[in-house]
């Protein structure tokens, strides 16, 4: 995957992605940054084969109700992967860090749980810039990257089970 730029990636290198199925949960704080993370994941699924309705995008409010949002996806649809879109701004509070701790964690824990890939897209940044950079900016867009990312491991899961 890329170092530089989220988005630059071996289009060869991913596999199609028309029989997966994927949820994708998106925080609404900073929503002008998390929209963005959302429209590169949805574009990078299509654009690998995924079809719109094997797609299900729903939001929560903020980052740290992602884990929750992402479970329920896991529950009540038939969603093969979820990816996990959020972004939270280092501010003056320990927020910050309660927050990422949360989602990390939580994050992790329901890869365990459900056996199936839940995508960490969470940024995790200094200032707004940073996360601008990141969410189709000068840097790529993360989304994209959770995007190639989910299919990937549905790839892998595909090789090892056929
Ligand atoms: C409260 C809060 C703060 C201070 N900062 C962010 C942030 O930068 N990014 C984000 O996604 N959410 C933030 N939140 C909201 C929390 O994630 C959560 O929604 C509330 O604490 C309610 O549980």
């Amino acid at each position: 995957m890329a170092t530089k730029n989220l988005s630059e990636y071996d289009l060869s290198s991913v596999p199609s992605a028309s029989e997966m199925k994927f949820g994708i949960v998106v925080a609404e704080w900073n929503y002008e940054v998390t929209g963005a993370l959302a429209q590169g994941a949805v574009d990078t699924l299509l654009k690998h084969g995924a079809k719109e309705e094997n797609i299900v995008l729903k939001h929560v409010p903020g980052s740290f109700e992602l884990t929750l949002g992402a479970q329920y996806l896991a529950e009540f649809t038939k969603s093969d992967a979820i990816i996990i879109l959020g972004c939270v701004i280092q501010g003056e509070t320990r927020h910050f860090d309660f927050i990422c701790e949360g989602v990390t964690q939580g994050i992790t824990n329901l890869n365990i749980k459900y056996n199936k890939p839940f995508i960490f897209g969470l940024l995790t940044t200094d200032n707004q810039q940073q996360a601008l950079d990141r969410a189709g900016g000068k840097l790529g867009n993360k989304g994209d990257e959770a995007a190639v990312t989910a299919i990937k491991m549905l790839a892998l899961r595909d090789d090892l089970t056929k």
